[in-house]
């Protein structure tokens, strides 16, 4: 591959970023191979993760690349991102971020389709899409605007607000913030935990979670039944249930670790 690199840590994918020279902005080749880095992941892993190479988690949008597209080119490939990142949201596993540098434009709408990111402190988050004169196109509209609310994110694009790794934290962009260098290991440790987590409960968290948000509360209640029933009579779960009654399952820990 040529814009990403590719490693299997135990049950983890780990997908890097892999065009530093560039920031990692993303091209039309480069989707193609996060594409099939994707699917692979799905066939291999039980749980991936995604870090950027060079000083940067990623750039977004391939701006040298877009300035040749006409109008219906720029179309399709904004629907391809959001079908690419539609698979990381809505697929067969949990995707954990791990960000640095920037993390603006598309590379935020990259990170916004993962459902557990961890920034070192060197992170910051823009969306400069105001000032080039376009629009985001990568899913930010959905999905950014659905973790950090439509009046920040609004205030980003108009104003070319770039904000760092500990208000992102505040503002609900990511879940956790590390000193510098120590977002991957953690990401690939988190990952490893989801990885150790019944399939079909994984599969449920991330497609149920984000539709539930969609739908009227009385709705909602009505799926989590059904998906409640479903997952807890899987015969996974009633041999993890069943160990946990033995007592040959760990409880819950106290944070901190202890009993
Ligand atoms: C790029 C890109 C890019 C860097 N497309 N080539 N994204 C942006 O508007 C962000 C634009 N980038 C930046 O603001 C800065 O590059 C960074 C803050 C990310 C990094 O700064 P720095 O000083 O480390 O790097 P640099 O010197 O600016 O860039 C190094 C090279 O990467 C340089 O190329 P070179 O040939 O002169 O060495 C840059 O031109 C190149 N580069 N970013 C192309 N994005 C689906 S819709 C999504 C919409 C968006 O994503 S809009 C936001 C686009």
């Amino acid at each position: 591959m040529d814009y990403l690199t590719y490693e299997l840590r135990g049950e983890v994918a780990v997908l890097g970023l892999n065009r530093p020279g560039k920031r990692n902005a993303i091209s039309d080749a480069f989707i193609e191979e996060l594409a099939l880095a994707i699917r692979k992941a799905e066939a291999d892993a039980k749980a991936g993760v995604i870090f950027g190479h060079g000083p940067h988690f990623c750039a977004g949008l391939d701006l040298a690349e877009h300035v040749h597209k006409t109008p219906f080119e720029g179309v399709f490939g904004s629907r391809r991102w959001h079908e690419v990142f539609g698979w990381l949201q809505n697929g067969r596993l949990p995707w954990f971020g791990a960000l640095h540098g920037a993390v603006v434009g598309g590379g935020l709408e990259l990170a916004s389709a993962l459902q557990v990111r961890v920034a070192d402190e060197t992170a910051f988050f823009a969306l400069p899409e105001g000032q080039r004169g376009i629009f985001v196109g990568g899913g930010a509209s959905v999905r950014t605007a659905r973790l950090m609310g439509v009046a920040r994110m609004t205030d980003m694009m108009l104003t070319g607000r770039s904000v760092d790794a500990v208000t992102a934290e505040r503002w609900n962009l990511v879940q956790y913030v590390v000193p510098e260098g120590r977002a991957l290991d953690l990401a690939v440790t988190l990952a490893g935990k989801a990885a150790a987590n019944a399939e079909i409960s994984n599969y449920a968290i991330i497609n149920a979670l984000p539709r539930i948000q969609d739908m009227s509360a009385d709705d909602g209640l009505f799926v989590e039944s059904f998906i409640a029933s479903f997952t807890a009579t899987s015969p996974e779960a009633q041999e993890r249930l069943n160990d946990f009654l033995q007592k040959k399952a760990g409880k819950v820990i106290r944070p901190g670790g202890g009993q």
